[in-house]
């Protein structure tokens, strides 16, 4: 993953000093791009230690089209907490979007199953997060959206595509906002890992996650963070292996994910900013 750390490298040299909503400031660039071939490895950040689970929680709440925070603290996961209101919910976040659109049951995850089964040269498998209709106000609480029907926040990777050429399943996101140090580990592992389920349910091999970013930035609170983690040299990917016996994208549990070969540096604790 030196390609991670080549990111954090050109923020640090590039970046502007930028304020931000939630008031922390950051170092920010306008447009990256990173693409990781699924062929060398599982793309999951070596130089401190990713909290998998996390990921994997995450990723099946978004594909059961949940956004009530309740499924994944039952799983101790707690990265949704600070944006839920008091009954744990987040108004349409990504699983809204992705598995029922507007609530008129527009399942664009099911589409893209299907496209990638019977249309796979078409140059039309998107998914969209973005919801004008639903994003909030931005002078309102997160409740208050959450009580109008709006999402607590306006979802972070917004857009992505699915691409087949070759036999090979490639997908790239569009990322509108990015925090480096702690979102960035996730989202590469979330995508590559929904890249694998959909290769593997469609009969595809595999081919690349590319990963592209608008304002990809580094919070002022983790600017220590980030120098120990370039000071650590990225070891070898591990490998991701999924149960084959699943065929139905929807069908994965927790059980079905096996990673093999992880061996991170320790932990590096940060503040989420809210
Ligand atoms: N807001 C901000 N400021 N950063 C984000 O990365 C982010 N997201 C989601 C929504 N808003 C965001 C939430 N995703 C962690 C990881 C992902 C998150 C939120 C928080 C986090 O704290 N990670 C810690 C602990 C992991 C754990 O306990 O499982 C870490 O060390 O990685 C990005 O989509």
């Amino acid at each position: 993953m030196k390609i991670y750390q080549d990111l954090l490298r050109h923020i640090l040299a590039n970046g502007y000093s930028k304020d931000d909503r939630t008031g922390t400031g950051t170092t920010s660039v306008f447009g990256y791009q990173m693409r990781f071939d699924l062929n060398e490895g599982f793309p999951l950040v070596t130089t401190k230690k990713i909290h998998l689970k996390s990921v994997i929680y995450e990723l099946l709440w978004f594909l059961k089209g949940d956004t009530n925070i309740g499924y994944l603290n039952e799983h101790g996961v707690r990265i949704w907490n600070e944006w839920a209101d008091p009954n744990g919910d987040l108004g349409p976040v990504y699983g809204a979007q992705w598995r029922n659109w507007n609530g008129e049951a527009i399942d664009q995850l099911k589409a893209v199953v299907d496209t990638l089964k019977h249309n796979p040269e078409s140059r039309r498998i998107i998914v969209s997060a973005w919801n004008p209709s639903v994003l909030p106000d931005t002078r309102k609480s997160f409740a208050e959206n959450v009580a109008n029907g709006k999402a607590a926040l306006p979802p972070c990777h917004a857009l992505f595509q699915f691409y087949v050429a070759d036999g090979k399943l490639s997908c790239q996101l569009y990322q509108r906002s990015a925090d480096v140090f702690l979102g960035v580990p996730f989202n590469i592992a979330s995508y590559a890992l929904l890249t694998m389920m959909l290769a593997q349910v469609c009969d595809l091999q595999l081919g690349d996650f590319v990963h592209t970013f608008g304002d990809v930035h580094i919070y002022n609170n983790h600017r220590e963070q980030v120098a120990l983690q370039l000071s650590r040299t990225p070891r070898p990917l591990p490998t991701m292996h999924l149960n084959p016996a699943v065929k139905d994208l929807f069908a994965f549990d927790y059980t079905d994910f096996r990673l093999e070969g992880y061996d991170p540096y320790p932990t590096i604790k940060a503040a989420v900013a809210v």
